[in-house]
């Protein structure tokens, strides 16, 4: 039955352990993909849609970054993919009737699942101060209740403006416009908790913070280094560059603390053949320790240096800076503290240099695994050394690529959505609007957090996302949220912020990508930028969730109308009524976007400029690219504990939970496990099967606990462990970030594995229990805080 949530909760959280597997996408994906979204959107939407996904005239894929290619097959989709987009598409709605039934205690002790798993929201919904539950409110009294709290503000710094990466080019324009319109810069995103650390590197190593390669340089690459990145279920399209690239010849090395399935094998869905056998991916794997790859690529550069015609001088010479003092520093590279650090041999790590040394079109690919560590900015940058050292950046086949995360995570923030912006940004959308851009810096996600914990911010306004459920430390950032004056969610779906909120909330409900959008001059189309600077239009075919969603860009006018009156002489009405006006303004404001509406009407958009890539042109404060040498750094881990990574399952997307497996590792009907070494296991006395808490510990000395976790028996690297996120974000210290991004260190955090009893099953929300803003549900299960997020 195609419409019918689930009745009661349904996550029992048993989970079941098989074998991992070794390869990924084939079959049992396409027949999974099938069932998923029939069950969500029947059999004639299920067609429609997902022939329409990354379609030239239809919509971009709302799953990840990932980038289309030219020639596109009639279902350009994989299997999440599809996931993401019957997530969107389903048939359930979430109606006032439904607020009205559930109260917010009972919201707030529903697990995440089954909160996404009722539907769309239809109507806006406002909870006013001391009620029990959401109440219907028409949009014009939702746009005075959020003005009249912006305007009670002290400081346009006590708002927030917080932005998930799903937002369109347009709408992002629009919000930061608004903002700084407003009076403030802050601006956080969830790039924050993302890729905040690749930028920063980026930035001050080649002076861009995006990658520098396209599509076509990976299919041309002698060498591509996977580097903390899990793409067979985080961005499985790129599964097919990789088989592309290996078939021209290239070599593939991967670098985890996993050996994931998606990196063993592909299964190409597109061919018989693939299908059938696949192809290996992988030609060596370093199953490195969490946090040790500064310590790798630390000691590759000092061997590249050492190794004859190991570094291209040419290149060194004429586009770098900083060679000497980092060359220094290389040599130094230590062989027991690489090792250390690494859990690597010696040989595993001179086979990895002689595949470096052999070729010439090197690219390295990374996401998640490196980006969220304390030393995360510092493992970037010698992960830019290496490339540096062998001049393959803007050289074909050869650079770096962050394979960012959200599908407009990379717009959004060329977008403006920045809480530092830059002068020449601010300069120009001055001048383009007479009006005067605030120029002190506003808050990221966790500065964002400490200011409504502090008393110093107090309205948080989301462009959807989860907020509560994605950002670190959650009993904190959850107290802190409830002391704020007033929340407000433009979503598509319930998740766990509509639940923990300030003393009045909001609730704005919108369309995703995969809805027709008409506005008063006609149909809109949105544009997004992918993961490799392409930017492209995105067209919704479905009508609309309900007869009352407005657009994103429609809720940013109809808000600044409201918020800034006739003081605004910006045209917040005709921006609504036609995209390209916004697009007109862009075009006027963002290097890159000259003649924005007719390029992006070409089928396939057109591909941002990129000084290095295109020029070797590198726009940094040197005017080269700049080799950096920071010290080598390490997480330590004390006797007895584990160093746990928090990551995702096949069966979820950030914060919205699909269903309860993660086929390629071998788990069904639960997300409660801990993935541990064998080794380590038995050490600790503990048993495959056995149940435990993670006991976080941190040098503040508050012990952060989780709940009730399954141990699975599994081959990550030793000393580590892994858990899936949101589940574990209590577990993630606010202060524990990565040093200049600030980025939540969700990779890197040391745990003690107490024993505990086998949690009851839960079979409804009544024994999820989680103490919400109107008072703790009871818990016949015991008390189980850190389920907060998922269940
Ligand atoms: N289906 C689906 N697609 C998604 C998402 C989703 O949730 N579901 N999320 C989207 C978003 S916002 C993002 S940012 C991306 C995330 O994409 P990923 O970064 O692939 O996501 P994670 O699950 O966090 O996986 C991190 C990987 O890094 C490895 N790792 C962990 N620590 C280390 C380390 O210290 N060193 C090394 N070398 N490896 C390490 C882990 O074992 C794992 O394989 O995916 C995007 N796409
Ligand atoms: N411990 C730990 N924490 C992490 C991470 C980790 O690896 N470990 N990863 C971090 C990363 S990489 C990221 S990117 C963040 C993700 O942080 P967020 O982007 O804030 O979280 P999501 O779960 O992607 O947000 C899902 C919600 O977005 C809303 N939504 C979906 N589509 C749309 C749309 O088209 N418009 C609007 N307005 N709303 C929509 C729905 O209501 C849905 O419930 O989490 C971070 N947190
Ligand atoms: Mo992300």
């Amino acid at each position: 039955m195609a419409t019918k949530p689930p009745a009661g909760d349904p996550v029992q959280d048993a989970p079941q352990v098989g074998p991992p597997q070794h390869a990924a996408a084939g079959l049992p994906a396409i027949a999974h993909t099938l069932k998923i979204a029939h069950a969500q959107m029947g059999l004639t939407r299920t067609a429609r849609t997902l022939l329409k996904v990354n379609q030239k005239d239809g919509f971009d894929c709302p799953g990840c970054a990932w980038p289309e290619g030219d020639k596109r097959h009639t279902a350009e989709f994989c299997e999440n993919g599809a996931k993401a987009v019957a997530e969107e598409a389903t048939l359930r709605r979430v109606t006032p009737e439904f607020f009205a039934a559930h109260p917010l205690a009972d919201l707030a002790g529903r697990s995440g699942y089954w909160l996404g798993q009722q539907g769309r929201i239809t109507e806006p919904v406002y909870l006013p101060e001391g009620a029990d539950r959401y109440e219907p409110i028409s949009w014009e009294r939702a746009f005075a209740v959020v003005a009249e709290e912006l305007k009670a503000l002290d400081s346009p710094d006590e708002a927030l403006f917080y932005t998930s990466g799903r937002t369109s080019n347009e709408a992002a324009f629009l919000l930061q416009l608004f903002a700084r319109e407003f009076g403030t810069n802050n601006l956080p995103d969830c790039s924050n908790m993302c890729h905040e650390s690749s930028g920063s590197a980026l930035n001050e190593t080649i002076g861009i913070g995006k990658g520098s390669v396209l599509l076509e340089d990976l299919h041309q690459a002698d060498l591509i280094i996977v580097a903390g990145q899990n793409p067979g279920t985080n961005h499985p399209r790129m599964l097919s560059a990789l088989e592309k690239a290996k078939k021209a010849g290239a070599k593939i090395l991967t670098v985890n603390p996993l050996p994931e399935a998606g990196t063993e094998r592909f299964k190409n869905p597109q061919t018989p053949q693939g299908m059938l056998v696949g192809t290996a991916l992988t030609d060596l794997f370093l199953q490195i320790r969490i946090g040790g790859d500064q310590a790798l690529f630390r000691m590759l550069n000092k061997l590249v240096l050492e190794a004859p015609g190991g570094v291209d001088e040419l290149f060194v010479r004429e586009h770098t800076h900083g060679y000497e003092a980092f060359a220094a520093a290389a040599r130094e590279a230590d062989w027991d503290e690489t090792l250390t650090a690494t859990g690597l041999t010696r040989a595993e790590i001179e086979q990895a240099l002689a595949m470096v040394l052999a070729s010439k079109r090197t690219i390295v690919c990374w996401a998640m695994g490196l980006t969220q560590h304390k030393h995360a900015v510092a493992t970037i940058r010698e992960v830019v050394n290496l490339l540096l050292l062998r001049g393959a950046i803007g050289r074909t086949g050869a650079g770096v690529c962050p394979v960012r995360g959200h599908s407009n995570v990379q717009g959004d923030r060329t977008m403006g959505i920045f809480e530092r912006p830059a002068e020449a940004f601010l300069d120009a959308l001055d001048k383009e609007f007479a009006i005067t851009s605030p120029r002190h810096h506003g808050y990221d996600v966790v500065r964002s957090i400490e200011a409504m914990r502090d008393g110093r911010a107090k309205v948080l306004f989301a462009m959807g996302g989860n907020f509560v459920g994605a950002t670190p430390d959650t009993e904190v950032t959850e107290a802190a949220i409830r002391r704020t004056s007033l929340t407000v969610h433009v979503s598509t779906k319930l998740n766990r912020s509509h639940a923990v909120t300030g003393r009045r909330a909001l609730i704005l409900p919108t369309l995703g990508r995969t809805d027709r959008d008409v506005q008063a001059s006609g149909r809109q189309f949105v544009t997004v930028e992918d993961s490799m600077g392409m930017v492209h239009a995105s067209r919704g075919n479905l009508p609309p969730a309900g007869p009352h969603l407005l657009s994103e860009p429609a809720i940013v006018a109809r808000l600044a109308r409201a918020v800034l009156g006739e003081a605004s002489r910006t045209p917040w009405e005709e921006f609504e009524k036609d995209y390209a006006a916004i697009r007109d303004r862009i075009a006027r404001v963002v290097p890159g976007f000259e003649d924005f509406n007719a390029r992006v009407a070409r089928p396939g958009g057109f591909t941002l400029p990129h000084a290095p890539r295109d020029e070797r042109r590198f726009p940094t404060k040197t005017g080269k690219a700049n080799f950096t040498a920071a010290p080598v750094e390490y997480p330590r881990v004390p006797e007895g504990r584990l160093l746990l990574q928090t990551l995702r399952s096949h069966d979820q997307y950030n914060t919205t939970i699909y269903g309860l497996d993660d086929r390629y590792r071998g788990i069904t009907g639960g997300r409660r496990v801990v993935l541990v070494n064998p080794a380590d296991a038995a050490a600790l006395g503990l048993a495959d099967g056995a149940y435990t808490d993670l006991v976080g510990e941190w040098s503040d000395g508050v012990e952060r606990r989780a709940p009730g976790f399954r141990v699975v028996h599994y081959p990550t690297a030793r000393g580590c462990a892994a858990a899936y996120y949101p589940e574990t974000n209590v577990l993630v210290p606010l202060g524990a970030t990565a040093d200049t991004s600030n980025t939540p260190a969700s990779k890197s955090v040391v745990v003690r594995l107490e024993p505990c009893a086998q949690p009851a099953p839960r079979r409804s929300a009544e024994s999820a229990g989680t103490a919400g803003a109107t008072g703790p549900t009871p818990d016949p299960a015991g008390a189980r805080q850190g389920d907060r997020n998922v269940g």
